[in-house]
């Protein structure tokens, strides 16, 4: 299961309470106060584990809580802090406040990591206030109570380029060509429900990440289809790969315009991202004859590929790696 929103509350543990205690031993009368102190609360921290990439982890656990520090103990004992409650969430998880929705931490790289609660601190025990006027106190003090909040967690997935388009033009066909992703494929549209990552290896050594989307269709900023809200993962891509079916029995030009008002209704600035634009299932004949029709009507520098019979691919990472 795929999940890249979550909101969850969480709380750092609280400090212990300090000790109220006096020493008492055998031919040592008065010993005087020896009450410890609490322990400090374990902080909440979040941080990114490269071996995630989805939050659905955090989605059953609505509460986190952090285990609270231990009282003090009599014979200056101080209690034991309460243990720090980690959270692991993938790189490129954006954690806001759910109420102000402003942002805490962009979460980018693996191993970034964030305090985000800070746990109580623990209270003082009696001896603490000992003074020479009040030599024995019976009063300590209570542990501080663990921060506490609301956090609004977002996965935008890394990738360098994403595939976008209608649904059925082949995008997931063409990442499973690419890369080692499965994503299912099938004769007809939103096959792909959520969005896969594959790394693909080029030659001498270079790689670059790829995300499969879900089909965008036309009214999707408003709702239609399966929506817009999954091209947040091409946000911080760094190039849109815009795959069109050729075989198509509407004109291309006009496929091509319907996904570029959507990403443009989406955000003005992903519409500006560089992109390259791949014509596929050119190995059925309507589309040979459709690429020719329109080619002249299509961003320079389109590709004609056969995703089936992996023709064109090689120009494509070629065109990919050249704008990376
Ligand atoms: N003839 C031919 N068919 C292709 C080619 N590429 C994909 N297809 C077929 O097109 C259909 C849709 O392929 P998918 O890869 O599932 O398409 P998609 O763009 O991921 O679709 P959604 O996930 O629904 O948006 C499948 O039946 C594929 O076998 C190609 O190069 N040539
Ligand atoms: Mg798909």
């Amino acid at each position: 299961m795929f999940k890249d929103e979550v909101t969850v509350y969480v709380r750092a543990g609280n400090g212990g309470q300090g000790c109220v205690s006096f020493r008492r031993e055998k031919y040592i009368p008065m010993g005087g106060p020896d009450g410890g102190n609490g322990g400090k609360g374990g902080d909440i921290i979040l941080t990114a584990n490269p071996h995630l990439n989805t939050l659905y982890h955090l989605s059953h656990h609505q509460r986190l809580i952090a285990p609270n520090g231990q009282p003090g103990g009599s014979n200056n004992c101080t209690g034991k802090d309460g243990k720090d409650l980690v959270i692991e969430v993938p790189p490129g998880t954006v954690i806001r406040d759910r109420e102000h929705q402003n942002i805490l931490k962009d979460l980018k790289e693996s191993g970034d990591s964030i305090i985000l609660c800070e746990g109580g601190r623990g209270g003082r025990g009696n001896k603490v206030f000992a003074t020479s006027t009040n030599q024995s106190p019976r009063y300590a003090d209570k542990g501080a109570p663990g921060e506490e909040r609301w956090l609004y967690l977002e996965l935008k997935l890394i990738a360098d380029v994403g595939l976008v388009g209608l649904p059925n033009a082949g995008k997931s066909t063409i990442i499973t060509r690419l890369s080692a992703a499965r994503p299912k494929i099938a004769p007809y549209p939103f096959t792909t429900l959520e969005p896969s990552l594959g790394i693909v290896a080029m030659e001498d050594d270079r790689s670059f990440v790829m995300a499969d989307l879900p089909g965008l269709i036309e009214g999707a900023s408003h709702g239609r289809g399966l929506g817009d809200k999954f091209l947040r993962h091409i946000e911080r891509t760094k190039l849109v790969a815009h795959i069109i079916d050729g075989s198509s029995a509407e004109p291309l030009d006009m496929l091509y315009k319907i996904i570029r008002k959507e990403l443009s209704l989406y955000s003005p600035k992903l519409a500006k991202k560089p992109a390259i634009v791949v014509v596929n299932k050119m190995d059925l004949p309507e589309a040979a004859s459709n690429f020719k029709k329109y080619r002249a009507k299509l961003p320079r520098g389109t590709v004609a590929v056969s995703a089936i019979k992996r023709t064109g691919l090689e120009t494509f990472l070629k065109q990919v790696w050249r704008k990376l």
